[in-house]
């Protein structure tokens, strides 16, 4: 495998604070577009950090703006003749609850539900992307296997989502964590780290990386320290305290290196008690913080000691950084994101030098895969599609081969950088 260096550029992490941004009644689906055929998206824009109030998240704001991005791309380009593609943005704040509501809403049809054995109604969104992660990606695939509406995720690597019984319209962009807790083990086998420390996330994708990585880690001869796991709700009332226990914990351990299978909010908080008892560790991060840009960027960050970990290939992006350095919401469309965003009063390069936005690849390649799929079923020529853009989701078809598009690789990252 192929060994990828990735220097972090430290700076400062300047906090973006929306206030009330997960504000369900207003942002509830925040951005629209209209279009012949309407590609949905759950987006998580806005994470809950207890205490600090609501941040905004940039890197799926930005991963979110890379799905616009490529619509707006693909209708000003002659891909899909006389076809306009439209979007409809939810915002689910990653809860399970709400991704199910706001799906629910994007394939009503007249304003009534979808369901009642509609395999052949008709609902303008056509395939929906999201959610970001497998815990409500899981409940939103069991919804969407009704219907056989087409569902493409960019970030849920949960292996149960591999099954094709089960999940029959679920497509991703991302490899299954099967690969992944073998390439960690692995890894620490190669460097002889025998005896390791693992934190996971209460959820779904936690607990099921954390067995999948047990069970790897036993072929490797990697012995598991001490493991524990953390509330994945964000907004437990008991989280600081449980961070600081697992810093003591950690702290106690004769394991100098850890596995934090977290969302990168409590890696940030985790690295937060490290810093400020100035205790350094070897981490090894999971795919879900890997290229977190805001961890990277955190003050202090280089006391925390070496950090290693995967993550998904990426790629180029053409025109997106132009478009992050100059928002505008086009005549016609909504974009309560924007908005707010824009009312931050952020410098014009703030998302391009906060967020790495080669990271937005997976969403860019899916709203091609769905446009190939379209061209394909409107039967398009260079000059005009000859198909009615008025049919069931259904027969939208995917690619299969989606998720082989972006294979895992390795990626070295380190941000106390010493050679
Ligand atoms: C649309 O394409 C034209 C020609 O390729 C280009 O000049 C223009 O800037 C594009 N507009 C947008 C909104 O991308
Ligand atoms: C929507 O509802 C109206 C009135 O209830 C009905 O006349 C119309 O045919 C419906 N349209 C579709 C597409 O079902
Ligand atoms: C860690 O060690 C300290 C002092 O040795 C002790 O007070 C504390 O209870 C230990 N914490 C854990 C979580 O084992
Ligand atoms: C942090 O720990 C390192 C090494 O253990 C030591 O050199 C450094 O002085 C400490 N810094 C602070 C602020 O305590
Ligand atoms: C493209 O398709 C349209 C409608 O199906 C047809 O009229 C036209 O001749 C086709 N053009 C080419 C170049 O094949
Ligand atoms: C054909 C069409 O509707 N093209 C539009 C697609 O979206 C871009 C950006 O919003 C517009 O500039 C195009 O006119």
């Amino acid at each position: 495998m192929l060994l990828w260096l990735y220097i972090v550029i430290s700076g400062t992490v300047l906090w973006v604070d929306f206030g009330t941004g997960c504000d369900y009644s207003v942002n509830k689906c925040g951005a629209w577009s209209d279009g012949d055929v309407q590609i949905g998206v759950l987006s998580s824009c806005f994470s809950k950090v207890e205490n600090v109030g609501y941040r905004e998240h940039v890197g799926t704001l930005v991963r979110m703006l890379a799905i616009i991005h490529t619509i707006d791309t693909i209708n000003n380009s002659s891909f899909l003749p006389g076809v306009r593609l439209g979007y409809y943005i939810c915002d689910t704040c990653s809860d399970a609850s709400r991704a199910i509501q706001s799906t629910e809403h994007m394939l009503a049809t007249n304003g009534s539900w979808f369901g009642q054995c509609a395999l052949n109604q008709m609902p303008r969104v056509k395939v929906i992307i999201g959610p970001r992660y497998s815990e409500v990606a899981l409940i939103v695939a069991r919804l969407l296997a009704l219907y056989m509406v087409p569902q493409i995720s960019t970030s849920a690597s949960a292996e149960a989502l591999s099954d094709r019984q089960r999940f029959p319209a679920f497509l991703r962009t991302v490899p299954s964590d099967i690969h992944q807790t073998k390439a960690l083990a692995k890894l620490m086998s190669h460097f002889k780290w025998d005896w390791v420390g693992v934190v996971y996330g209460d959820d779904d994708y936690g607990q099921n990386a954390f067995q999948g990585f047990v069970a790897d880690a036993q072929v490797e001869n990697v012995c598991v320290a001490f493991k524990e796991r953390l509330p994945y709700n964000l907004n437990s009332m008991d989280i600081d305290t449980k961070i600081r226990e697992l810093a003591n914990k950690i702290i106690n351990s004769s394991a100098k290196v850890v596995l934090l299978i977290l969302k990168e909010e409590l890696v940030r908080k985790l690295f937060d008690e490290m810093i400020q008892q100035n205790i350094s560790r070897t981490w090894i991060a999971s795919d879900s913080w890997s290229m977190s840009q805001e961890t990277a960027q955190m003050d202090g960050i280089n006391q925390v000691g070496n950090i290693l970990g995967f993550s998904f290939i990426t790629g180029p992006n053409p025109g997106f950084e132009e478009y992050l350095q100059d928002l505008s919401i086009p005549p016609g469309a909504e974009n309560k994101f924007i908005e707010q965003y824009k009312q931050m009063g952020a410098s014009k390069d703030y998302l391009t030098t906060t967020v790495n936005i080669r990271t937005a690849y997976g969403e860019r390649m899916a709203v091609l895969s769905i446009a190939h799929a379209l061209k394909k079923l409107l039967k398009c020529n260079e000059t005009a599609c000859a198909g009615d853009t008025n049919f069931p989701p259904w027969m939208v078809r995917l690619n299969p081969h989606i998720s082989h598009i972006i294979p895992l690789r390795y990626l070295f990252f380190s941000v106390a950088f010493k050679f």
